[in-house]
Parts: C-alpha cells; sequence; structure tokens
C-alpha cells in the first residue's frame, strides 16, 4: 500500500546511481508508483539500461534531450501510445560548462548563459506543455528540482543560480496557467548532494563540510530524502500545495550569516 499506488510518473535526468532523479525514482516505486524514464542520447541510454536492471521490474525507457523540442514530443507521443497517461512529472535536468562554475560572475559568457538557461529553466515549459494532454483529468504534478543559489548569492554557483531562480519562476508561471487543468507544479530546493556533476565543481566539498557544521539536523541531505518530499508532491497528499519551493535542505537555508 503506497501513496502513489496506480500512479504512473515520468522521470527526466537520471544519468547514474547518485542521480538525485534516481533517489526520486526508488522513493516513488517503494509508495507503488509506475515509473518511466528519459535517457538523454544512446551513450547514457546504456548506463541507464544497466541501472535499471536492479529494479524488480525494468521501467519503459526512451531517448529525449530536452533541449530539442521535437525529442520532447516524440517522447510523449510514444510514451502515450505505448504506456497511457500519466500522473506525474519529474525534471530533474540541468547543465553548465564547467568554465562558467567558478571564477567570476561578470566573465560569464552569452554562450554559457544561454546553454544552462535552456537545458536548465527553460526546458521545464516545453516538457509541461507536451505533458500536459497525457495529464488531463487525472489531477496532475510536475516537480522540478532547485538550489538555495537561485535567490542569494553563493561563490562560484553563478550561471546556475540565474538558471535555478529562472527555474522556480518558471515553476510559480506553470502553476499559475496549468492550474485550470488541475495539474500543480512545484519545487524541490534540496541541499547540496554528492552527484557525479557537482563533485567535478571545484568549491563544492567546501560546501558540504560548511552545511554539515551549520545545517540544523548537522548532516547533508540525502537523494533518498529529496525522493521522498518529491514523492510527496507527486502525491494526492499535496492536493492543494502548487507554485511553491519546498526546502529539502537539513534547514540550511533559515539561517542567517
Ligand atoms: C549543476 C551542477 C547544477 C552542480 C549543481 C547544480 N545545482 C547544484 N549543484 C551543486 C553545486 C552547488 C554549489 C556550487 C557548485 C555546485 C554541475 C553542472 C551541472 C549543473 O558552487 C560552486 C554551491
Amino acid at each position: 500500500m503506497g501513496i502513489m499506488d496506480g500512479k504512473t510518473v515520468a522521470i527526466f535526468g537520471v544519468a547514474n546511481k547518485r542521480s538525485i532523479a534516481w533517489g526520486i525514482t526508488n522513493a516513488l516505486l517503494e509508495q507503488g508508483a509506475r515509473v518511466v524514464l528519459n535517457y538523454q542520447n544512446e551513450r547514457m541510454g546504456e548506463a541507464v539500461a544497466k541501472l535499471v536492471e536492479e529494479l524488480p521490474e525494468k521501467p519503459w525507457m526512451a531517448p529525449c534531450d530536452v533541449t530539442d523540442e521535437s525529442q520532447i514530443e516524440a517522447f510523449f507521443g510514444k510514451l502515450k501510445d505505448e504506456v497511457g497517461p500519466i500522473d506525474g512529472v519529474v525534471h530533474s535536468v540541468a547543465f553548465a560548462k564547467r568554465e562558467e562554475l567558478g571564477g567570476e560572475f561578470h566573465n560569464t559568457s552569452w554562450d554559457g548563459y544561454a546553454l544552462a538557461q535552456h537545458v536548465s529553466a527553460y526546458s521545464l515549459i516545453p516538457l509541461a506543455k507536451h505533458a500536459a494532454p497525457l495529464m488531463e483529468g487525472r489531477n496532475g504534478s510536475i516537480v522540478c528540482l532547485s538550489y538555495y543559489g537561485a535567490e542569494k548569492v553563493i561563490q562560484g554557483y553563478n550561471v546556475m543560480g540565474v538558471a535555478k531562480a529562472a527555474l522556480e519562476a518558471n515553476t510559480r508561471y506553470l502553476a499559475a496557467s496549468l492550474g485550470e487543468q488541475q495539474i500543480r507544479v512545484n519545487a524541490v530546493s534540496a541541499g547540496p548532494i554528492k552527484t557525479v556533476s557537482a563533485m567535478g565543481v571545484s568549491g563544492f566539498g567546501d560546501i558540504l563540510g560548511e552545511v554539515e557544521k551549520r545545517a540544523p539536523l548537522r548532516r547533508n541531505v540525502t537523494q533518498e530524502e529529496v525522493g521522498k518530499a518529491s514523492t510527496f508532491l507527486l502525491s494526492d497528499l499535496a492536493s492543494g500545495v502548487t507554485g511553491q519551493t519546498l526546502y529539502v535542505d537539513c534547514g540550511i537555508s533559515i539561517l542567517g550569516l
């Protein structure tokens, strides 16, 4: 018996076993959901195919690069034909060039800025647009992943902070425009998590250490905890919640200096 019994959720952003999207996948499965996954391209498809071997049931999977709207349209078209309607979507996708993370913000290039926005913020909009018809009459729920750098300056987070600010604003505007269809849209603002892409950023290890020392819970949050909070937002337990950013960060964001 789970809070997601009978629901199907499409999850974007599983790359490896450390992915936040993988934590969400497992939390959803634990609550009885059926999940379907995207992968960015053939190379990532092989990695994700290996990952899902450890699941009791192999989920439906299809390729979809979120920077190409024709691929988003094709993904949901194929999903509708082969699986049927859905109840939720998880957007756990972000990218910025290494040289844009760290260094001085005033050196941000237009290319780096545009790429971070396209992958990390804009993509939520076409995803919501093409997912909405599959959620018709089902009280759909969309969840995306943000970070505190969206609202306060975190040294080195730079172009991703601006992209996450746009993502949180997209969450509110989509919540307003899709509300009439009874589709909810919320963001989870996760504390820093040791993922493969985050570990490649210099200074990230120091941030994990600072949180462990100062956060109210005196530790870092886990993929499993972000998974559980996201599952709540995707479930009917959150039926009155839309347009919000929910902090799942061991409390670090409530502190002043
Ligand atoms: C991306 C990366 C998005 C790392 C991210 C992210 N959102 C949070 N992090 C962790 C992080 C946090 C801080 C930081 C660096 C990383 C990696 C590239 C893809 C998008 O500061 C330098 C504060």
